[in-house]
């Protein structure tokens, strides 16, 4: 070895906080707003039953959102973080005054001509949605409340998907009610509060380059979930091959 050669000169060096983030950011390619679902949704070429469809699915995910920051802060013995990240249950859970995520998500709903009750009872829930949702919700229990943290980063590519929700539906689908889209106003906000305090904990935890490593697998593990979700609804209602259809109304 090269005696005058910086101590962590060798390609197992953990990477400084800026290439760390780096590398994190650089997963965006990966981010559930360039599959074709999304890209279909944005470009207006989605019926009313697949933008019913997707409405209705992410009602899981959100209703799931605040018990898998309540699992979180179950295992976090940190008061501050555990301060700053209630504030992620109040934001969908609503508090006096302020009904929150999950009562915009059910006007969401309302405005693409779905009952509370269809998005409440789950009925157009698709199996493989609530299985990447769920295996969401049981990694935030079984991980180091830091892991769990960091695997909530995908949502630093989050603003940009809000935004072309925003630009893009009222001139591709009029027919939805404009009082629909509170939600992705809201988010812009919430979403770019959260991930300074989650990228935070993230380039302060993961030391060594193993880790850091381990932390990309954790968001692309996180980022699998979102684009399995629209995998799912492809099927669905792209495909219009919900499970089971060639099965269903045979004798
Ligand atoms: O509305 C979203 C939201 O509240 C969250 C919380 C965060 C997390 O803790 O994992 N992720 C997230 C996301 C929301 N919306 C998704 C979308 O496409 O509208 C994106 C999703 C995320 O980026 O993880």
């Amino acid at each position: 070895m090269n005696a005058t050669a910086p101590l962590n000169s060798g390609d197992d060096a953990p990477w400084t906080r800026e290439e760390f983030e780096k590398r994190i950011r650089a997963k965006e390619r990966y981010y559930h707003i360039n599959h074709e679902f999304h890209q279909r949704m944005n470009s207006g070429q989605l019926d009313e039953e697949a933008i019913r469809g997707w409405v209705a699915n992410r009602f899981y995910y959100q209703t799931t959102i605040p018990q898998k920051d309540a699992a979180i802060m179950t295992n976090c013995p940190d008061r501050d973080v555990r301060r700053q990240w209630a504030q992620r249950i109040i934001d969908h859970d609503g508090t006096e005054g302020d009904e929150g995520g999950i009562e915009a998500w059910l006007l969401l709903g309302e405005a693409v001509g779905l009952k509370r009750e269809d998005l409440w009872s789950h009925r157009f829930l698709l199996p493989g949605v609530k299985f990447a949702i769920d295996a969401y919700l049981n990694f935030a229990r079984q991980q180091p409340w830091e892991v769990a943290a960091s695997s909530s980063l995908t949502e630093l590519f989050a603003p940009t998907i809000h935004q072309s929700r925003l630009d893009n539906w009222p001139k591709h689908y009029p027919w939805i009610d404009e009082r629909g889209y509170q939600y992705f106003r809201k988010r812009l906000k919430e979403a770019r509060r959260d991930v300074e305090h989650g990228l935070s904990i993230t380039l302060d935890y993961y030391r060594t380059r193993e880790q850091q490593e381990r932390m990309l697998q954790v968001l692309q593990f996180k980022l699998d979930i979102l684009w399995t979700m629209l995998d799912c609804m492809w099927m669905a209602y792209i495909e219009k091959r919900p499970p089971y259809h060639n099965v269903e109304g045979t004798a």
